[in-house]
Parts: structure tokens; C-alpha cells; sequence
């Protein structure tokens, strides 16, 4: 039999780790896109997360004949309008940066334009848009949120992106102090990914005898 294979459509090293992590009980090979350094660059022109997360998805599985997994994710504040939303991972990109900004660059804009924001309304989520493509077109695809607040400092060192500034009240931690196995249990992206494997459990005769079966 062939082996099982399932393409991470990532670039994000962060999401590598924790997908990876999230799903270790599969009996599938993981790749991720960077085992396929000669794919294009795929444009992320969508205004929503799901838009996103399948227009990754679609094209990796269709551009490597294997079934890809896509996040597109992000970071909505509500005392921003939800930005930066979609914008996430080049919220701080300017004229100053033109380039690729970094996470700390973002989280630093993050919290400049945040500072006369008081306490009470401060509230944010992690959004995650999973979608699962097949190389023929087919697509699952399910949602997770994570709720916090926008802390006044960056604390821990653990995950990526916005989690040093990103505060859970319940918890008295930011998520760059829970350590991977706890954000793994509460995060958007685990939550996406349960999702996702719900409805795939329940529509098993669907996709049955394909390269990969992420159930
Ligand atoms: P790929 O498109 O290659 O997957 P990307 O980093 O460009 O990588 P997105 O367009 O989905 O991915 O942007 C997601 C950004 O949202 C990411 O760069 C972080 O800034 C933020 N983000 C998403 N999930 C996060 C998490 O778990 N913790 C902190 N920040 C997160």
C-alpha cells in the first residue's frame, strides 16, 4: 500500500511545529512546504481567513498531487475594528519595512497603537481557518477561536506570532508562557483542527481510501 502523506501547506515554522504536534497520532507522513522548495509563492488576496485557508490548500494539493492541510489564521482586536484580521503576518509592514516584517516588529505595532486602549477594552481572538484539499478539488474545511486580551508588555518566550502580547484572563499567562502541549489543548488552531476531524469522522464514507485519512 502507499504510503499516506498529508502536505502542511505552510511557510510558518510555528505552525509547522504545533500542526505537526497536533497531529502525531495519524498514521500519515507529514510534509510541509518546505520539502517542496520549487512551489511558487501562493497570493493570499482573500478578505477572509476561509477564503485564505482554501486558496492554499487548493493549490498545493493541485500543484503536488498530494491532499494538503492549509491554516490561515490571525489576530482580530476588537478595539481595532478586528484588525489586524487577515493582515496579521504583515501588520507592520510600511514604508520604514517593506519587507517581511518580523513577529516582534507586529507585536510591537501591536501594542503602540494599543497604548491609550484601558483595561475593559482590551479584548482580541486568535481566528484559525483550517481546509483540507484533495488534488481533484474536494475541500473540508472548519474554524476555531481562541479569546484573550491585549496585555501592556510582551511576557515568555513559547510559540510564535502574537503570543507574547496575547493574555488569557483565565489563566494569568500570556500564550507565550503556556508551552506547546497546554496551547495545543485551548488554541484556535487545535480547536480548528478537532473541528476538522469531527466532520471528517463523520463523513468517513466520503473520503475513504484516499492518500490520507486525517481521522
Ligand atoms: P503561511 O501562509 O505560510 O501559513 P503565514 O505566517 O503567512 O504562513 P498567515 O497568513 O495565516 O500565515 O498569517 C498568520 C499570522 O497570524 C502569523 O504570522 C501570526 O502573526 C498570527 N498568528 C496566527 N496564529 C498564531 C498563533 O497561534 N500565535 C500567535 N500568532 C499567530
Amino acid at each position: 500500500m502507499a504510503p499516506r502523506t498529508l502536505v502542511m501547506a505552510t511557510r510558518n515554522p510555528g505552525k509547522v511545529r504545533e500542526l505537526a504536534e497536533l497531529l502525531r497520532d495519524l498514521e500519515v507522513r507529514l510534509l510541509s512546504l518546505a520539502d517542496f522548495p520549487e512551489l511558487p509563492e501562493i497570493p493570499e488576496e482573500g478578505e477572509t481567513f476561509a477564503a485564505n485557508a482554501a486558496a492554499k490548500a487548493l493549490a498545493v494539493a493541485r500543484l503536488t498531487g498530494l491532499p494538503a492541510l492549509a491554516d490561515d489564521s490571525g489576530l482580530e482586536v476588537d478595539a481595532l475594528g478586528g484588525w489586524p484580521g487577515v493582515h496579521s503576518a504583515r501588520y507592520a509592514r510600511d514604508r520604514t519595512h517593506p519587507a517581511a516584517p518580523t513577529d516582534d516588529d507586529n507585536w510591537r505595532k501591536l501594542l503602540e497603537e494599543m497604548r491609550e486602549v484601558p483595561e475593559g477594552r482590551r479584548q482580541a481572538r486568535f481566528v484559525c481557518e483550517i481546509a483540507l484539499a484533495w488534488p481533484d478539488g474536494r475541500l473540508w474545511r472548519a474554524r476555531g477561536e481562541c479569546p484573550g486580551v491585549i496585555a501592556r508588555q510582551p511576557r515568555g518566550s513559547g510559540g510564535f506570532g502574537y503570543d507574547p502580547v496575547f493574555f488569557l484572563p483565565e489563566m494569568g499567562v500570556t500564550m507565550a508562557e503556556v508551552g506547546l502541549e497546554l496551547k495545543n489543548r485551548l488554541s484556535h488552531r487545535a480547536k480548528a483542527l478537532a473541528a476538522l476531524r469531527e466532520l471528517l469522522a463523520a463523513r468517513r464514507g466520503e473520503w475513504e481510501g484516499e492518500s490520507a485519512a486525517p481521522a
